[in-house]
């Protein structure tokens, strides 16, 4: 098949996942068409099954906020002109799904129909989508999709409760290249962050208020109390300062190393003992199966998807929002006890293995060729 990607190219879950899903559809032999407005970070390897295609927004003085939406849709137009694309994928709702269904619109005027498959990650539902200004056009941007999928049956019961939906959603759970993650301390660089007796603790996000930045700080700093343990904090976003500062605060800032972005999560998570992930709401938490893939035990907050992915008391733990105190416990529960903790990394690796690409990409291509069926 030739399918058009349409997604958001930085670091963020949602752009992740349609970037290894295009990866992948590409090395099972269909077409991939990026439209995005820059290359996909964990796009670094170009084939000829791949393409990419920018969007550009010239920026007017005169307009406030530039027209995104209406430089997307007419690339899309062209886009599907030029090389054919025979079905759409957009991941996220706003503003993708609306500029999908309005280039889908001025295809038709030539008699060409590209059936759009809307895929929801959560913020796009959640914190964004459902805000009163934005509602009404996402509601009709996903009942006008021709298949609609989440992340998580949390994420669909979310969505069903907070929109008009008259379309099926279809719950296709994220998903982990279980080949790329390594669980050995052999070739990675754990000797330069921590001494054999420090253990390490791990959060990577972007860094908004919605993963709860301040807890993550608080919960190490309860560890770092009863043990030696270093914390490795990984991505960029508006509550890093905050964090550091916190950390200064606190007095622990020699024990807690801030990375940026990273494009090397696997060999971060490949040293790492416990990932902390205690976020106000998550769709499904990406970043946490990442972990697990790697080996990594996660304690997170028992809230949206994430209970579909951390298992309570067999891949990590799970507490109430904001419950430092029974977080830190758990977490030093797991780390006190060397075979306890080989027993989490186990069942954290093995758990991942339900969600490996080669389970679920081919749901995708059932779906895009059920929906090519039904055109
Ligand atoms: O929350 C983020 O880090 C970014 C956000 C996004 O829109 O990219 O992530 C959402 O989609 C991810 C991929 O499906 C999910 O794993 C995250 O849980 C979800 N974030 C939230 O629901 C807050």
């Amino acid at each position: 098949m030739r399918i058009g990607i349409v997604c958001y190219p930085t670091f963020g879950g949602s752009g992740v996942v349609a970037t290894e899903l295009g990866l992948e559809l590409s090395k099972r032999g269909h077409e991939i068409h990026f439209i995005t407005y820059s290359q996909p970070v964990r796009l670094d390897l170009l084939s000829h099954n791949v393409h990419f295609h920018e969007v550009n927004v010239p920026e007017y003085p005169l307009f406030l906020y530039q027209p995104y939406e209406l430089a997307l849709s007419s690339k899309i137009v062209d886009m599907v002109k030029l090389h054919g694309i025979e079905v759409l994928h957009v991941h996220y709702a706003i503003p993708h799904a609306y500029a999908a269904y309005m280039a889908q619109k001025m295809l038709m005027e030539e008699d060409i129909y590209v059936p759009i498959v809307t895929t929801l990650h959560g913020t796009d539902i959640t914190l964004v989508g459902s805000h009163p200004n934005y509602k009404t056009a996402v509601t009709f941007s996903i009942n006008k999709s021709d298949a609609v999928t989440s992340v998580s049956q949390s994420l669909k019961d979310d969505t069903m409760r907070l929109f008009d939906i008259k379309n099926a959603i279809n719950v296709i759970p994220n998903f982990i290249d279980n080949s790329k993650y390594k669980h050995e301390f052999t070739d990675c660089q754990r000797a330069l962050m921590a001494t054999d007796e420090e253990k390490i603790i791990t959060h990577i996000s972007n860094f908004r208020e919605v993963k709860q930045i301040p807890d993550v700080i608080k919960v190490f700093h309860n560890i770092q109390k009863e043990i030696p343990a270093k914390l490795m904090m990984v991505g960029e976003g508006p509550e890093k300062e905050p964090a550091e500062r916190l950390c200064e605060k606190l007095g622990i800032s020699d024990k807690v190393v801030f990375f940026g972005n990273s494009n090397e999560i696997d060999k971060i998570l490949c040293f790492s003992d416990l990932f902390l992930l205690p976020s106000l709401t998550e769709s499904f938490g990406l970043a946490a199966l990442e972990a697990m893939a790697s080996g990594v035990p996660v304690i997170s907050s028992n809230t949206g998807g994430i209970p579909e992915v951390n298992k309570h008391g067999v891949t990590g733990f799970l507490s109430s929002v904001n419950a430092i105190d029974d977080m830190s416990k758990n977490a030093l529960f797991i780390l006190k006890d060397a075979d306890r903790l080989k027993t989490f990394k186990t069942n954290a690796r093995i758990e991942s293995k339900k969600f490996d690409i080669h389970q679920i990409v081919p749901q995708y291509e059932a779906l895009y060729e059920a929906t090519l069926n039904r055109c």
